[in-house]
């Protein structure tokens, strides 16, 4: 695990934006454990979190324009990245994000931020059964902007609606990469070596049995 990759998961474990217990997915499945970026709720996290997102961009070696947040979560989540592009590796991108509901009056419209154009990377939370991604791959090509990539926090590396995860599929069915900050394997990797994470350990890896690939 890189430096940036296990600072992530630290600050995810001690914000309690990853949390052990028992939820429901949106895709139904009942989860040991949830990641919660709305929990990302001060500067100075925020702020950790756009330094890990800008650190996974940029050793993935994408060739991109813009960052497209989609609402609500990646919203923020853009625009962190995009602060820590600029501080951390002196690259001004521009980003842009959408409103759920369309808006009739004032400026109108249901994007916000640059043109949507070019090369975009997209910035998301999580990807677990793909669908979310889905939705903002389809909003860019609308746009006529070209999806070059997805950046999340974590991939839970779960099977999408075949065999392969759903970042796997996203690949193979838009020869687009999906770039994580993390995977549920380096979860895994850090709850092997805590001893009080065993519980969650056995938890994790029985879950990853069943959805997992
Ligand atoms: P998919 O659309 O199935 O890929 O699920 C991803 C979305 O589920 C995320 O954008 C979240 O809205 C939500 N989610 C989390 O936020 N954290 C998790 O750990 C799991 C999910 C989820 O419901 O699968």
């Amino acid at each position: 695990m890189l430096d940036y990759q296990r600072d992530f998961l630290d600050l995810a474990l001690a914000r309690r934006v990853l949390r052990f217990g028992e939820f429901t997915l949106k895709s139904g499945r009942v989860s040991p454990y949830f990641f919660n970026a709305g929990m990302i709720d001060s500067g100075a996290s925020l702020r950790r979190l756009g330094s890990a997102y800008a650190a996974a961009a940029n050793g993935a070696g994408i060739e991109y324009d813009m960052l497209f947040g989609p609402a609500y979560k990646g919203i923020a989540l853009a625009a962190a990245t995009a602060i820590a592009l600029a501080a951390d590796h002196d690259r001004d991108i521009p980003f842009a994000f959408n409103r759920k509901e369309a808006k009739t009056h004032g400026e109108g419209g249901q994007l916000i931020g640059a043109p949507l154009a070019g090369r975009v990377l997209i910035v998301d939370d999580v990807i677990t059964a793909g669908t979310a991604i889905r939705e903002s791959l389809q909003l860019i090509a609308a746009h006529g902007a070209t999806a070059v990539g997805v950046l999340i926090a974590l991939d839970r590396q779960e099977r999408g609606q075949g065999a392969l995860s759903a970042a796997q599929e996203v690949t193979a069915e838009f020869g687009i990469p999906v770039v994580a900050i993390a995977r549920l394997a380096d979860l895994l990797t850090l709850t092997a070596e805590r001893p009080e994470l065993a519980q969650q350990q056995e938890r994790l890896a029985r879950y990853r049995s069943e959805y997992g690939v």
